[in-house]
């Protein structure tokens, strides 16, 4: 059935197959294939038949919430762009943020790959709904195989005649471009994003002027994610109130959730909104692959403050994750079992975050280096008990401080460990070894 699939070895359970529809089938970047076999374009010939108001109230009404990592509700976004009005036209964009960068997150990718109509497909209707000339995917640069598929499947679609002018004798002229990035994570963030397009240093912008005031090349713009914008056909085809079913009243529709670590099944999951992340990592990703306890789970992204197994319950939706102090962000679940040093993982995505600083602002440009230093130390054996009380005292100075949310991603990581693992920091201060690995060489990252 392909509205529906069943995991192996998962009994008869149906889950709601939206997402990663056809994604099985390799020909399935091929528009015959997409819309002979998986009802492909049917959403966006609808759509084209109805007021583009009309269309934004679907998506409004399927309660649908971006998929990038702020969980920003995408109807609500689409209806901030300005109407012409006798005394002034609007160019409009619309740009998809497929710039996936975020550690543990390989979900887009996926869409790109195998599903790359469904994703042109909706960026035909929001960009009908928004009236915009011209939609953007910034795809991030090392995607090169997916490039060329993307590229391929966009010239398919303009040769069919749903891209470029008079769509379907609409009377509405529009197309697609692809820009490749260049390797910087900042640049997901959506304002570094739109200076990276406009051929501009990738630098996060003051916000506001949102996006939708001005964005690209000074224009009413609206920036979504991949995963958010290939939701679109579902939605238009089943009906937002129908597609408003699945899932939690506030966290509609399914998402893709990619699992990664120690996991004896890492992949991705197509799964609604709510669902327990036990049930996520235990049943369906097949729980410790290693036969250890799980000790940790990152269960948004590597910006997510970590989870312990005292939430590994906590359902899988914007509200209660972030209720019970961390993020469903970008939907990447990174599983560490027992053996997994917690100084070193934070040291590593410490690193990480202080690598990819735009450099900006102070606080974030010099307070990652700063944490970077101190748990290089305490993870080598050379750190005193004042560098935690050090980096305490840092976090706060940086998050909530910065033009853009990679500080605030660089604490959340930081602080969750020292509170959850608080034992294995002082353990690598006053044993000189490592609390979860024993004597072993404290080596170099
Ligand atoms: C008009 C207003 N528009 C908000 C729009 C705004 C944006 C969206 C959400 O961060 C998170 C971050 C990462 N008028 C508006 C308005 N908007 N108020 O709504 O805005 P915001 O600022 O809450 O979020 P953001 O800056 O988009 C995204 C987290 O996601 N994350 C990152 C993943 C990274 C990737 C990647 O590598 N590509 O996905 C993962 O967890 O930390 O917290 O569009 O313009 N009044
Ligand atoms: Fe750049 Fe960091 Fe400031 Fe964001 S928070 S603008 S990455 S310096």
């Amino acid at each position: 059935d392909p509205h529906t699939y069943t995991f192996p070895g998962f009994g008869s359970e149906k889950f709601p197959n939206l997402m990663l529809r056809g994604a099985g089938d390799l020909d399935n970047w091929n528009l015959k294939v997409y819309e002979q076999q998986h009802e492909g374009y049917v959403a966006m010939k609808k759509a084209l038949k109805m007021e583009p108001v009309a269309v934004t109230e679907e998506v409004k009404t399927s309660g649908i919430r971006g998929r990038g990592g702020a969980g920003f509700p995408a109807g609500l976004k689409w209806s901030f762009m300005p109407k012409d009005t006798p005394e002034r036209k609007f160019t409009r964009y619309l740009v998809c943020n497929g710039d996936e960068g975020e550690p543990g997150t390989f979900k887009d990718r996926v869409i790109l790959e195998y599903n790359p109509h469904q994703l042109i497909e909706g960026m035909i209707i929001g960009g009908w709904a928004m009236q915009c000339q011209t939609g953007y995917v910034y795809i991030r640069g090392e995607f090169l195989w997916l490039i060329e598929k993307l590229e391929a499947a966009i010239e398919q679609a303009r040769e069919a005649g749903y891209l470029g002018k008079n769509i379907l004798g609409t009377g509405w002229d529009y197309d697609i471009i692809v820009h490749r990035g260049a390797g910087a994570y900042i640049c997901g963030e959506e304002t570094a994003l739109l200076n990276s397009l406009e051929g501009r240093r990738g630098e996060p912008r003051v916000k506001p002027p949102f996006p939708a005031a001005k964005g690209a090349f000074g224009q009413p713009t609206t920036i979504n994610n991949v995963e958010t914008l290939a939701a679109v056909p579902p939605i238009l085809r089943m009906g937002g109130a129908e597609y408003a079913k699945i899932g939690t009243p506030k966290n509609t529709g399914t998402r893709i959730f990619g699992v990664s670590g120690h996991v004896k099944r890492p992949g991705i999951y197509e799964l609604p909104l709510g669902t327990p992340m036990n049930f996520l990592v235990e049943e369906l990703a097949g729980g410790s692959s290693t036969g250890k306890k799980i000790k940790a789970i990152i269960p948004g992204g590597a910006s997510a403050p970590m989870f312990d197994d005292k939430d590994f319950d906590c359902p899988l939706d914007f509200d209660t994750v972030k209720a019970r102090g961390s993020m469903a962000g970008s939907g990447g679940l990174i599983v560490m079992d027992e053996d997994t040093c917690m100084v070193q993982a934070t040291l590593r995505l410490i690193k990480f975050y202080a690598h990819e600083s735009c450099g900006q602002c102070t606080p974030c440009r010099e307070g990652c280096n700063w944490l970077e230093m101190i748990l290089y130390r305490i993870e080598h054996g050379e750190g005193k008990m004042e560098d935690l009380d050090l980096i305490a005292s840092l976090t706060p100075r940086i998050g909530l401080r910065t033009l853009c949310p990679l500080g605030d991603a660089a604490c959340g990581p930081m602080d969750s460990a020292l509170q959850k693992f608080r034992h294995e920091f002082e353990h690598h201060i006053t044993h000189k070894t490592c609390y979860s690995q024993g004597p072993r060489l404290l080596a170099k990252v």
